[in-house]
């Protein structure tokens, strides 16, 4: 059986590639145990720095795998999706999010459904002008799950979030950058090599550093102004007390490239 999740490792950094390109690699459990084992070993490797997300064959991710649907009948008539979504979708969002790395996302081709907002949670996203984002739900009488609901009006605002989420309508790459739902629409035939541009220069920034960013945006979503300030505060401290901080000033003062090693 082919492995459903592939990572490849390379100097600093690790690409994962989800891996059921005949059905445009669509979320099974298996695909999700894998994804969450790839971010495991990304974190438990202290010479990776960066991670990038993208898709096998045509597509990113055509979400939840439909073929085996649990749907109401006269067997089961009150299904609990909600399992699913508690069991996998929930710990694969909060496990990227938590991740003390930058997450880049590749969309290589369409992004539906929980696909689409797997990528939406990652750090930097880029797609080629071939892929599209349809949040797809509605189409088969769900709502947004894999946080879709909390990233999408935060990225591109209410009203157009109510609009993707209710008509289902895909949004092109070259929209979805216009709208800042992502960084960076690139041509097709690009895309490999600008992401992983993108994700070996994340990997040779200051780690720490990052991992803090990430978290200070995920708190700015529900803090205060004076909550938000304070917790700046204390993330400057920690981030003052890295060795990549020491050295940015160095460089800096040297009038060279910091040369950060991530404190990883
Ligand atoms: O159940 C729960 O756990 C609840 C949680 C749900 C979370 C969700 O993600 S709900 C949303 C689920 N996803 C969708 O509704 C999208 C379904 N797919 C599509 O609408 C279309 O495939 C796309 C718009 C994504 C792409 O269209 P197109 O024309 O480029 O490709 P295609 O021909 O439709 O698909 C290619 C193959 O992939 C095809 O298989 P075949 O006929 O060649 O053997 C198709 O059946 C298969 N495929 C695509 N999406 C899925 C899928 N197979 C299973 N599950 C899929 N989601």
């Amino acid at each position: 059986m082919t492995d459903p999740v592939i990572v490849e490792r390379r100097e600093g950094w690790h690409k994962i590639f989800l891996n059921r390109p005949d059905k445009l690699n669509a979320l099974n459990p298996s695909v999700l145990a894998g994804l969450t084992a790839a971010f495991d070993a990304a974190e438990a490797d202290r010479f990776c720095r960066a991670l990038l997300l993208t898709g096998a064959g045509r597509g990113f991710c055509a979400g939840q795998e439909l073929s085996d649907a649990i749907i109401p009948g006269p067997a089961n008539p009150s299904p609990d999706l909600g399992g699913i979504a508690r069991s996998y979708h929930q710990g694969v969002i909060a496990r990227l999010r938590g991740l003390p790395l930058p997450v880049v996302c590749a969309v290589n081709g369409v992004a539906a459904g929980a696909g689409a907002n797997i990528a939406l949670a990652c750090d930097v996203v880029l797609a080629g002008r071939g892929a599209s984002f349809v949040q797809a739900f509605v189409r088969i009488g769900l709502v947004p799950d894999c946080a879709g609901t909390f990233f999408l009006p935060r990225l591109i605002g209410d009203a157009r979030a109510r609009a993707l989420a209710m008509l289902g309508e895909p949004v092109t790459a070259t929209q979805a950058e216009a709208w800042g739902l992502i960084w960076q629409a690139v041509d097709d035939d690009a895309l490999t090599f600008e992401a992983e541009a993108m994700t070996a220069r994340l990997a040779a920034l200051p780690t720490e550093a990052l991992a803090m960013m990430k978290r200070l945006f995920d708190a700015s979503a529900i803090n205060t102004l004076d909550a938000q300030l304070d917790l700046e505060a204390s993330t400057q401290a920690a981030a003052g007390r890295t060795t990549d901080y020491a050295e940015g000033v160095r460089a800096f003062l040297a009038k060279r490239r910091p040369a950060f090693t991530g404190g990883r």
